[in-house]
Protein backbone atom coordinates (compact mmCIF):
# COMPACT_ATOMS: atom_id res chain seq x y z
CA UNK A 1 0.00 0.00 0.00
CA UNK A 2 1.31 3.72 -0.81
CA UNK A 3 0.37 6.02 1.67
CA UNK A 4 1.36 10.21 0.75
CA UNK A 5 0.96 12.99 3.28
CA UNK A 6 0.17 16.18 2.55
CA UNK A 7 1.15 18.08 5.52
CA UNK A 8 3.41 21.10 6.60
CA UNK A 9 5.33 19.44 9.22
CA UNK A 10 6.19 16.07 7.25
CA UNK A 11 9.15 15.69 9.87
CA UNK A 12 6.28 14.88 12.53
CA UNK A 13 6.22 11.24 10.75
CA UNK A 14 9.46 9.82 11.76
CA UNK A 15 7.46 8.54 14.45
CA UNK A 16 5.95 6.05 11.93
CA UNK A 17 10.06 4.35 11.51
CA UNK A 18 9.56 2.42 14.92
CA UNK A 19 7.68 -0.67 16.06
CA UNK A 20 5.43 -2.73 13.72
CA UNK A 21 4.76 0.70 11.31
CA UNK A 22 8.82 1.38 10.77
CA UNK A 23 9.01 -2.92 9.97
CA UNK A 24 6.35 -2.48 7.53
CA UNK A 25 7.92 0.53 6.01
CA UNK A 26 11.27 -1.25 5.94
CA UNK A 27 9.89 -4.74 4.76
CA UNK A 28 7.63 -2.63 2.02
CA UNK A 29 4.39 -3.74 2.54
CA UNK A 30 3.72 0.05 3.21
CA UNK A 31 5.15 2.99 0.93
CA UNK A 32 4.87 5.96 3.16
CA UNK A 33 5.83 9.65 0.96
CA UNK A 34 6.22 12.70 2.53
CA UNK A 35 5.02 16.11 0.83
CA UNK A 36 5.01 19.50 2.11
CA UNK A 37 2.50 22.04 0.58
CA UNK A 38 5.37 24.74 1.27
CA UNK A 39 7.42 23.44 -1.66
CA UNK A 40 4.22 24.35 -3.80
CA UNK A 41 4.23 28.21 -3.03
CA UNK A 42 4.67 30.66 -5.46
CA UNK A 43 5.90 33.85 -3.70
CA UNK A 44 9.05 34.80 -2.18
CA UNK A 45 7.54 34.15 1.18
CA UNK A 46 6.93 31.03 0.00
CA UNK A 47 2.94 31.42 2.15
CA UNK A 48 1.03 28.58 2.95
CA UNK A 49 -1.81 30.68 5.03
CA UNK A 50 -4.31 33.03 5.02
CA UNK A 51 -6.81 35.35 6.51
CA UNK A 52 -10.55 33.77 6.42
CA UNK A 53 -12.83 35.77 4.44
CA UNK A 54 -15.97 36.88 6.62
CA UNK A 55 -13.00 37.79 8.96
CA UNK A 56 -13.07 35.97 12.38
CA UNK A 57 -9.83 34.83 14.49
CA UNK A 58 -6.71 32.25 12.66
CA UNK A 59 -5.53 31.58 9.42
CA UNK A 60 -6.65 29.31 6.95
CA UNK A 61 -4.31 26.91 4.50
CA UNK A 62 -4.65 28.21 0.62
CA UNK A 63 -5.81 26.37 -1.99
CA UNK A 64 -3.41 26.51 -4.41
CA UNK A 65 -0.27 25.29 -3.08
CA UNK A 66 -2.57 22.51 -1.60
CA UNK A 67 -4.22 21.83 -5.18
CA UNK A 68 -0.47 21.99 -6.85
CA UNK A 69 1.03 19.08 -4.20
CA UNK A 70 -1.95 16.93 -4.88
CA UNK A 71 -1.53 17.64 -8.71
CA UNK A 72 2.17 16.79 -8.34
CA UNK A 73 1.09 13.57 -6.48
CA UNK A 74 -0.93 12.37 -8.97
CA UNK A 75 1.16 13.28 -11.90
CA UNK A 76 4.39 11.24 -10.33
CA UNK A 77 5.65 8.67 -12.38
CA UNK A 78 5.29 5.45 -9.96
CA UNK A 79 1.74 6.54 -9.55
CA UNK A 80 0.48 7.23 -12.52
CA UNK A 81 -1.35 4.76 -12.81
CA UNK A 82 -2.98 5.51 -9.35
CA UNK A 83 -4.36 8.98 -11.26
CA UNK A 84 -6.05 7.07 -13.74
CA UNK A 85 -7.47 4.84 -10.78
CA UNK A 86 -8.30 7.56 -9.25
CA UNK A 87 -10.65 9.33 -11.93
CA UNK A 88 -12.75 6.38 -12.57
CA UNK A 89 -12.52 6.00 -8.10
CA UNK A 90 -11.14 2.44 -8.39
CA UNK A 91 -7.54 2.44 -6.05
CA UNK A 92 -6.99 5.86 -4.59
CA UNK A 93 -8.82 8.09 -2.54
CA UNK A 94 -8.37 11.55 -0.97
CA UNK A 95 -8.61 11.61 2.87
CA UNK A 96 -9.13 14.83 4.93
CA UNK A 97 -8.73 14.55 8.80
CA UNK A 98 -11.09 17.05 10.72
CA UNK A 99 -13.33 17.27 13.31
CA UNK A 100 -16.08 17.82 10.90
CA UNK A 101 -15.58 13.91 9.62
CA UNK A 102 -17.19 10.79 9.95
CA UNK A 103 -16.13 9.25 13.03
CA UNK A 104 -13.10 6.82 12.06
CA UNK A 105 -13.89 3.10 13.59
CA UNK A 106 -11.68 -0.15 13.24
CA UNK A 107 -14.60 -0.98 10.54
CA UNK A 108 -13.00 1.98 8.39
CA UNK A 109 -9.51 1.02 8.60
CA UNK A 110 -10.03 -2.42 7.39
CA UNK A 111 -12.22 -1.11 4.70
CA UNK A 112 -9.08 1.66 3.71
CA UNK A 113 -6.67 -1.36 3.66
CA UNK A 114 -8.38 -2.12 0.16
CA UNK A 115 -7.11 0.87 -0.93
CA UNK A 116 -3.88 0.63 -3.17
CA UNK A 117 -2.90 4.33 -2.64
CA UNK A 118 -4.07 7.30 -0.14
CA UNK A 119 -3.64 10.59 0.19
CA UNK A 120 -3.82 11.75 3.39
CA UNK A 121 -4.16 15.60 3.71
CA UNK A 122 -3.46 17.06 7.28
CA UNK A 123 -4.81 20.96 8.16
CA UNK A 124 -3.30 23.36 10.09
CA UNK A 125 -4.37 26.65 11.51
CA UNK A 126 -8.00 26.88 11.28
CA UNK A 127 -8.22 24.41 8.69
CA UNK A 128 -8.19 24.74 4.70
CA UNK A 129 -10.47 26.39 2.06
CA UNK A 130 -13.59 24.71 1.61
CA UNK A 131 -13.39 24.68 -2.03
CA UNK A 132 -10.38 22.24 -1.74
CA UNK A 133 -12.73 19.73 0.64
CA UNK A 134 -15.45 19.88 -2.25
CA UNK A 135 -13.57 19.43 -5.33
CA UNK A 136 -10.76 16.81 -4.48
CA UNK A 137 -11.30 15.58 -0.97
CA UNK A 138 -13.02 11.83 -0.68
CA UNK A 139 -13.51 11.00 2.53
CA UNK A 140 -13.04 13.16 5.76
CA UNK A 141 -12.88 11.25 9.17
CA UNK A 142 -11.96 12.66 12.74
CA UNK A 143 -10.55 10.46 15.24
CA UNK A 144 -12.65 11.94 18.33
CA UNK A 145 -14.40 14.68 19.50
CA UNK A 146 -11.74 17.09 20.62
CA UNK A 147 -10.16 19.55 18.43
CA UNK A 148 -5.75 19.27 17.90
CA UNK A 149 -3.02 21.15 16.65
CA UNK A 150 -3.07 19.88 12.92
CA UNK A 151 -4.60 16.87 11.23
CA UNK A 152 -0.53 15.19 12.02
CA UNK A 153 -0.91 13.10 14.68
CA UNK A 154 -4.69 12.08 13.62
CA UNK A 155 -3.20 10.90 10.18
CA UNK A 156 -0.53 9.22 11.86
CA UNK A 157 -3.11 7.12 14.18
CA UNK A 158 -5.21 6.42 11.09
CA UNK A 159 -1.78 4.63 9.31
CA UNK A 160 -0.62 2.85 12.70
CA UNK A 161 -4.43 1.47 12.84
CA UNK A 162 -4.43 0.54 9.00
CA UNK A 163 -0.94 -0.87 8.75
CA UNK A 164 -1.27 -3.55 11.72
CA UNK A 165 -4.47 -4.51 9.52
CA UNK A 166 -1.92 -5.07 6.30
CA UNK A 167 -1.37 -9.20 5.83
CA UNK A 168 1.80 -9.70 7.72
CA UNK A 169 2.27 -6.83 9.36
CA UNK A 170 2.16 -8.10 12.73
CA UNK A 171 4.02 -11.18 13.75
CA UNK A 172 1.28 -12.90 14.73
CA UNK A 173 -1.77 -12.82 13.08
CA UNK A 174 -4.00 -13.96 15.99
CA UNK A 175 -3.23 -11.34 18.38
CA UNK A 176 -4.71 -8.88 15.66
CA UNK A 177 -8.14 -11.29 15.38
CA UNK A 178 -8.11 -10.94 18.90
CA UNK A 179 -7.59 -7.40 19.53
CA UNK A 180 -10.42 -4.77 20.69
CA UNK A 181 -12.91 -4.12 18.48
CA UNK A 182 -11.83 -6.38 15.75
CA UNK A 183 -15.19 -8.33 16.47
CA UNK A 184 -16.55 -4.53 17.75
CA UNK A 185 -16.29 -6.13 21.17
CA UNK A 186 -13.92 -4.83 24.25
CA UNK A 187 -10.93 -7.23 24.88
CA UNK A 188 -10.57 -9.92 27.59
CA UNK A 189 -8.33 -9.62 30.93
CA UNK A 190 -4.67 -11.07 29.82
CA UNK A 191 -1.66 -12.23 32.88
CA UNK A 192 1.32 -13.26 32.24
CA UNK A 193 3.65 -14.93 34.94
CA UNK A 194 4.04 -15.03 37.92
CA UNK A 195 0.65 -17.01 39.11
CA UNK A 196 0.69 -14.53 42.50
CA UNK A 197 2.25 -11.29 42.70
CA UNK A 198 1.44 -8.96 45.80
CA UNK A 199 -1.08 -11.57 47.25
CA UNK A 200 -3.18 -11.06 43.09
CA UNK A 201 -4.12 -14.64 41.99
CA UNK A 202 -4.33 -15.47 37.90
CA UNK A 203 -8.13 -16.21 37.41
CA UNK A 204 -7.94 -20.21 38.39
CA UNK A 205 -9.09 -21.11 34.66
CA UNK A 206 -6.33 -19.96 33.11
CA UNK A 207 -4.09 -21.98 34.71
CA UNK A 208 -6.65 -24.91 34.08
CA UNK A 209 -5.17 -26.29 30.65
CA UNK A 210 -9.13 -26.22 29.51
CA UNK A 211 -9.18 -24.72 26.33
CA UNK A 212 -12.91 -24.62 25.77
CA UNK A 213 -12.89 -23.19 29.09
CA UNK A 214 -10.55 -20.87 28.71
CA UNK A 215 -12.18 -19.81 25.20
CA UNK A 216 -15.40 -19.19 27.03
CA UNK A 217 -14.08 -17.55 30.04
CA UNK A 218 -12.62 -14.86 27.38
CA UNK A 219 -15.64 -14.85 25.42
CA UNK A 220 -17.79 -14.26 28.54
CA UNK A 221 -14.97 -11.51 30.05
CA UNK A 222 -15.11 -9.81 26.67
CA UNK A 223 -18.65 -9.19 26.69
CA UNK A 224 -18.60 -8.30 30.42
CA UNK A 225 -16.26 -5.51 30.12
CA UNK A 226 -18.52 -4.09 26.86
CA UNK A 227 -21.66 -4.32 28.81
CA UNK A 228 -20.10 -2.15 31.48
CA UNK A 229 -18.04 0.03 30.06
CA UNK A 230 -19.51 0.48 26.35
CA UNK A 231 -22.55 -0.61 25.99
CA UNK A 232 -23.18 1.77 22.71
CA UNK A 233 -21.13 -1.33 21.20
CA UNK A 234 -23.45 -3.54 21.65
CA UNK A 235 -26.40 -1.60 20.20
CA UNK A 236 -25.07 -2.30 16.36
CA UNK A 237 -23.67 -5.38 16.67
CA UNK A 238 -25.23 -9.05 15.61
CA UNK A 239 -24.38 -10.70 18.83
CA UNK A 240 -25.33 -14.55 18.51
CA UNK A 241 -28.09 -16.74 20.57
CA UNK A 242 -25.01 -18.07 22.55
CA UNK A 243 -24.05 -14.34 23.23
CA UNK A 244 -27.00 -13.35 24.17
CA UNK A 245 -27.63 -15.95 26.72
CA UNK A 246 -24.48 -14.71 28.16
CA UNK A 247 -25.33 -11.53 28.43
CA UNK A 248 -28.60 -12.38 30.25
CA UNK A 249 -27.15 -14.05 32.47
CA UNK A 250 -24.52 -11.78 33.55
CA UNK A 251 -27.10 -8.64 33.39
CA UNK A 252 -28.71 -11.14 36.29
CA UNK A 253 -25.61 -11.72 38.17
C1 LIG B 1 -8.47 15.80 13.10
C2 LIG B 1 -9.21 16.41 15.28
C3 LIG B 1 -9.07 14.57 13.27
C4 LIG B 1 -9.80 15.16 15.40
C5 LIG B 1 -7.27 18.51 12.83
C6 LIG B 1 -7.27 20.06 14.35
C7 LIG B 1 -8.52 16.73 14.11
C8 LIG B 1 -7.90 18.04 13.95
N1 LIG B 1 -9.73 14.29 14.41
N2 LIG B 1 -7.91 19.02 14.87
N3 LIG B 1 -6.89 19.75 13.11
Amino acid sequence: MIIDVISLMPEMFSALNYGITGRAIQNQLLTLNLNNPRDFTRDKHRTVDDTPYGGGPGMLMKYQPLKDCLDDIYNHKSIAQAKEERTSRNNSKVIYLSPQGKRLQQSDLKKLTGWEHLVLICGRYEGIDERLIQQEVDEEYSIGDYVLSGGELAAMILIDGMTRLLPGAVGDNESVVNDSFYDNLLDYPHYTRPAEVDGHKVPEVLLSGNHEKINQWRQEQSLLRTLQRRPDLLDDKNLSHEQLEIIARLKNE
